[in-house]
């Protein structure tokens, strides 16, 4: 009998309503018929040969099926299996195929065979700051330490396309990313990193033409020595990695566009048929669920859009750029991110796998099987970490962390637990990679491929999740599909909704953050928590960006540049498709050789905007969410604080209703944003609970000036001007708003400010410079925050 544990199995059964087969229930394990007559089902068998296939690939010692399923013992004495499956579908399917498995169709349980069993997955750190210099000195220092794959975070004025001299980007250099404004900052990004060898993965949409461009002829150019025997084409054709390149999350949430979406789309056909020939091994997209959590999507709408933004993606490379499906798809990755909610985000992430294989099967009908493998990266939610008792962060990124091993990622972000304070410092980098190398070699986490596959919650959930963003791709098709979605701006109102329902259900107590809105610290003993903070100095480091982008322009030929940016405007106002890579207006060859002619990152995109110009976003709002978390409890939390809740929110809205009383109106808000700083969740949350609490509310468009925020508070008469900030260009940008109201007279204005402003800060702009009256950081509850802004506002008038 013995023997019989060397056949996986499990004696489960599964009751949840299941999309293809009868399931029966065939006793417990050590139950099942006799060894010599079991017939192993026709999906295992194929999935021991697909094991047995990728095991062969291995350079590590040799392993295979058999060893997988009898060496790797518990101190127990158990032998872990490397998959386990139902023996009740030995027989039972009516389709005669056997189990589902991982590494076969509908790829529900991973897209390969033997998952972590073999291989882990990698260690991919996002990260960059200050320079090109400082980012690539922790870069090699974080490869040598176990990372197994960079992962490059740009500045916000290279993600807009922005050259660090530009006069809108002041306050930005540096600041949320390293600044790459030349192809001589990406060869010192790389300095002593051999492109053909690491994998590389770079965060990159709106200025994506110029980033890829430099990348590829940075990777050209480390190889121009003579003794270096590869060919350009080889080089290119071993770069390893993936561009982001999704451009339509950034009109829906990630605001680093720089086009309207029509030319952003054909960009992104440019590059699919560009690396589809010349870069055979990397990604040129992934498609991202991640930044769509990260603003308050929930898991089905996180899911539904994100499927849907791939059959988009891939609609735009068959049937507009005329490529090849078996080509492109399979060099498409995803991308989702993983909150606290841990048995959801495994289910979503199985559910995805499926909905894609199934999708792309059904629409495309690819004939390579990899077509359909949905293969994705995954990072830890940022936003579930908090400002208040960092060290809870740890706990709660390692949870993100398990759930995405177990849901089957193919590698990994942790973030840091300073992440609701500003960029990681070394330690909190430490630490955060090291919960993942913690997870690969201490915890046996890896030993099994998909786990959770045949538990009756699991399988009911994913189905679940299936169902459910299968009805938001079908409501998403049949408004056209997800670009006019998108154009029409539902998309983004959707998150909005999400995003406000959350912050309503957090401040009213029905969820619970600890350290937060319970458990909560004295003053003096959050002191005590406190932790070192990232310093960047703006101003050095954009005059050290200005020194190289002048050195460059001094050393290159002006008539090749001028040539090489016509030829590129000159494409982008073709209406023909360009998508081929032997075509000569290919945009990303034309953007080559616009590197090589040393034309930075500005002067490209504006080539590229004298045809298309700038996307201009709009700003509208919904209304009521916020409130109705305060009338009506939607389960969870404690029935008691939520009804304090609702009676101090009723006597906010008395309050709001006395100052108009005494004044004559309303207390009237313009919430801003300065720089190239994107983040609009927070701002649009208190605009939005704002304007419930009874307040007229103003929203300024992104990526205003100083100056622009004054002219508008001046134009509307507000009372206060709200700043929210959290790209870390408050020290900068703040006192100069101060500066232009009062060259404009109107230094009686309010201004507060909120968003990521770590504490350390709090002195410099509330003494130092006097350029706010008030901070409001990351947990603040918007019915304090309302009732602090209402009474700054009368003492601004004694
Ligand atoms: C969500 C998020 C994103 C989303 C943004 C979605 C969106 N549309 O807003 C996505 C994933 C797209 C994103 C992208 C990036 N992000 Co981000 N992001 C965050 C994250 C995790 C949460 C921010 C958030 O929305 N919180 C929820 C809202 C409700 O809270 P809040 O903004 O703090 O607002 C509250 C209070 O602060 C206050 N408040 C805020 N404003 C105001 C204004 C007034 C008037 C008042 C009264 C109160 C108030 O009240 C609000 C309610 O409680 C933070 C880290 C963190 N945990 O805070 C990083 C963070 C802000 N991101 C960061 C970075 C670097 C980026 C990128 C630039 C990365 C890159 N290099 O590519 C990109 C680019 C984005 C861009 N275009 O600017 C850094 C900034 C570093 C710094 N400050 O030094 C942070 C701090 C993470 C980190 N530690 O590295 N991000």
């Amino acid at each position: 009998m013995i023997h019989c544990f060397k056949l996986p199995f499990s004696s489960l059964r599964r009751t949840f309503p299941n999309r293809r087969s009868v399931n029966r229930y065939s006793g417990s394990g050590t139950q099942f018929s006799p060894l010599s007559t079991f017939t192993i089902p026709k999906s295992v068998q194929q999935w021991e040969k697909l094991a047995n296939d990728e095991l062969a690939k291995s350079k590590s010692k040799k392993v295979t099926v058999d060893s997988l399923r009898t060496e790797r013992i518990t101190p127990e004495g158990i032998e872990i299996q490397p998959v386990y499956w139902n023996v009740s579908h030995n027989d039972n399917d009516g389709d005669g195929n056997g189990p589902e498995m991982p590494g076969i169709f509908p790829y529900t349980r991973g897209p390969y065979a033997t998952m972590h069993t073999h291989r882990p997955w990698t260690i991919r750190q996002y990260a960059g700051f200050s320079t090109a210099e400082e980012s690539n000195a922790f870069y090699k220092k974080n490869l040598a330490a176990g990372q197994q794959g960079l992962s490059v975070a740009f500045d916000l004025p290279t993600h807009r396309g922005y050259d660090s001299n530009h006069e809108r980007v002041v306050g930005d250099v540096g600041m949320a990313g390293v600044p790459i404004d030349t192809i001589d900052d990406m060869e010192i990004l790389f300095d002593g990193i051999d492109l053909t060898k690491v994998s590389v993965s770079m965060t990159m949409n709106g200025a994506v033409l110029p980033i890829l461009a430099f990348y590829i002829q940075a990777a050209i150019e480390q190889h121009m020595n003579d003794d270096d025997d590869m060919t350009q084409s080889e080089v290119m054709a071993n770069l390893r990695g993936t561009i982001q390149n999704d451009i339509l999350k950034e009109f829906m949430v990630r605001n680093t566009y720089i086009y309207p979406p029509e030319p952003s789309m054909r960009i992104i056909g440019d590059i699919m048929g560009y690396t589809a020939k010349h870069m055979p091994n990397y990604n040129s997209i992934s498609i991202s669920g991640y930044h769509l959590q990260e603003a308050g999507a929930d898991a089905a709408l996180e899911l539904g859009f994100t499927i849907a933004d791939g059959l988009e993606y891939l609609r735009t490379a068959v049937d507009v750029a005329k490529l090849d499906v078996d080509k492109v798809a399979p060099r498409l990755s995803f991308f989702w991110g993983i909150g606290l909610n841990f048995y959801t985000e495994i289910a979503k992430m199985r559910a995805a796998r499926r909905l894609w294989a199934e999708s792309v099967k059904e629409k495309f009908n690819p004939k390579n099987p990899k077509s359909l493998l949905l293969r994705t990266h995954c990072q830890t939610s940022g936003y579930t970490l908090t400002e208040t008792q960092p060290m809870n962060n740890i706990v709660r990124t390692t949870i993100g962390a398990m759930a995405a091993i177990q849901g089957g990622t193919q590698s990994l972000h942790t973030n840091s637990y300073d992440e609701a304070i500003g960029l990681p410092t070394e330690q909190s980098a430490r630490t955060a990679r090291n919960t993942q190398l913690i997870l690969q070699e201490e915890t046996g986490i890896t030993d099994v491929a998909d786990p959770w596959g045949g538990s009756f919650m699991m399988e009911s959930l994913t189905d679940e999740l299936y169902n459910k963003a299968k009805c938001i791709m079908d409501d998403v098709e049949s408004k056209g599909g997800m670009t006019a979605f998108v154009n029409d701006g539902h998309a983004k109102l959707l998150m909005e909704e999400s995003a406000a329902k959350k912050q309503g259900r957090i401040d009213s107590g029905v969820d619970v953050v600890v350290g937060v809105n319970k458990y909560r610290l004295s003053d003096e003993e959050e002191q005590e928590e406190k932790v070192d903070v990232l310093n960047v100095d703006n101003s050095a480091v954009r005059n050290k960006q200005i020194a190289r982008i002048n050195e460059v322009k001094a050393s290159r030929n002006d008539s090749e540049v001028k040539d090489a940016l016509a030829n590129l405007e000159k494409s982008a106002r073709r209406s023909d498709s360009t998508s081929s890579a032997d075509d000569p207006n290919n945009l990303l060859h034309l953007c080559i050789a616009c590197a090589k002619a040393r034309c930075t990152v500005g002067e490209m995109s504006q080539a590229l905007e004298n045809a298309w110009g700038r996307h201009v976003p709009s700003t509208s709002m919904i209304q009521g969410v916020y409130a109705a978390s305060f009338n009506s409890r939607p389960g969870g939390g404690d029935s008691e604080a939520h009804g304090k809740c609702s009676a101090e929110y009723q006597s906010m809205l008395d309050l709001v209703e006395e100052f108009e009383a005494a004044e004559g109106r309303r207390p009237r808000i313009l919430v801003a944003k300065m720089g190239q700083d994107g983040h609009d969740r927070g701002a649009k949350v208190i605009a939005t609970g704002f304007a419930d609490l009874g307040f007229d509310v103003d929203i300024g468009p992104l990526f205003q000036t100083p100056r622009e925020v004054a002219l508008q508070a001046i134009d509307s008469d507000v009372h206060i001007i709200g700043v929210s900030s959290q790209a870390a260009g408050h020290k900068t940008l703040l006192p100069a708003l101060q500066q232009e109201l009062k060259e404009l007279g109107a230094d009686h204005m309010v201004v507060v400010a909120g968003g990521i402003i770590p504490s350390q800060d709090y002195d410099y702009l509330l003494k130092e410079t006097k350029s706010c009256a008030a901070i409001f950081g990351p947990g603040t509850r918007i019915v304090d925050a309302a009732r602090e802004v209402l009474n700054v506002i009368p003492l601004s008038h004694q």
